[in-house]
């Protein structure tokens, strides 16, 4: 009996996606699993990504270049938006890549019919909320540091672009992505790759999500991230950090004083000032 081609590959949702920060760690995590869901991945970065795949395309770009930025969106339907500065540093070095960036990003959408973006922000939008406390998408912006502004200002930029223009967004608060939890807080914050890829999938194919805020966490015990208000997005994590509790409880712990311990941005919201 011959195979349908059709029958045996079912459509893919997408055709093509535009992924920026390729190159970085949660970029090489998702440039494997965003293949089965488009035709033709973009994907763009600073840094080398290496070789093409057939069914890929690559765009060396600086998301401070304003026109070189926004011609990444031409001819895509959808964007996954990593690209930018992800940890804590000075304001000017956040500036170009990550409130300038995102601006861009946003007018190439525009300017080329984009409908859909889901962007990384981050836990650090709302780092000072103290851990215990469980805080939903409603909660006050909190930022913890020059980072955690610029995904706040990430946020406001989605909405904005979705109340004007009708661009969708799922703002994605990530809480902490490697291949396992670090430490004490991240048994709480930790997001594993295959709960992330997922989550990124439910992103992009949700549908009417106008801007969403979701917390990327997987299932971890007493989380601090209430995701109620996001079930539109029918994100069911599969992971958590049960199998980590012991051996991270068991590391010196930080004193309860600490602003590390004390709020949900850990470390960050001691960082800095930057001379
Ligand atoms: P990463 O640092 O490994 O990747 C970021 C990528 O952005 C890098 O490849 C870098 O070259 C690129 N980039 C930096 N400045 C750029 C510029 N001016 N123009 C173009 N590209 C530029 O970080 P990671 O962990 O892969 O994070 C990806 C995204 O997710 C970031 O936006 C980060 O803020 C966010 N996020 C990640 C979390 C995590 O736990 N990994 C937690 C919360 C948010
Ligand atoms: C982030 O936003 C950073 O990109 C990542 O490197 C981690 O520090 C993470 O937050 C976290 O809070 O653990």
């Amino acid at each position: 009996m011959i195979a349908l081609p059709f029958i045996d590959q079912p459509m893919k949702p997408l055709k093509k996606i535009l992924l920026t920060g390729a190159a970085g760690g949660l970029g090489k995590v998702l440039r494997q699993s965003l293949a089965a869901h488009c035709d033709t991945l973009r994907l763009s970065d600073v840094s080398s990504m290496g070789e093409a795949a057939a069914f890929e395309e690559i765009i060396t770009c600086d998301l401070g270049d304003k026109e070189k930025t926004m011609a990444l969106s031409q001819g895509v339907d959808a964007i996954v938006h990593l690209g930018g500065v992800a940890t804590e540093h000075s304001f000017e070095t956040i500036l170009d890549a990550n409130i300038r960036g995102i601006f861009h990003l946003y007018e190439g959408a525009r300017v080329h019919d984009v409908r859909r973006v889901v962007f990384a922000s981050s836990n650090h939008a709302i780092g000072f909320h103290k851990q215990g406390d469980v805080i939903d998408s409603d909660c006050l912006l909190r930022p913890d540091s020059y980072y955690g502004l610029s995904k706040a200002y990430g946020e406001n930029m989605a909405q904005f672009y979705f109340d004007r223009y009708g661009i969708e967004t799922v703002s994605i608060r990530i809480g902490s992505s490697f291949p396992e939890p670090h430490d004490a807080r991240m048994l709480k914050t930790w997001l594993s790759y295959r709960d992330l890829s997922e989550l990124v999938r439910c992103s992009l194919t949700a549908p009417n999500v106008g801007h969403t805020i979701v917390y990327g966490v997987s299932d971890n015990k007493d989380s601090w991230w209430d995701n109620s208000k996001a079930a539109h997005l029918g994100f069911k994590p599969q992971d958590n950090t049960e199998q980590w509790h012991a051996s991270r409880e068991a590391m010196p712990q930080l004193a309860s004083s600490d602003p590390a311990k004390m709020y949900q941005g850990g470390g960050f919201t001691k960082m800095g000032p930057f001379a």
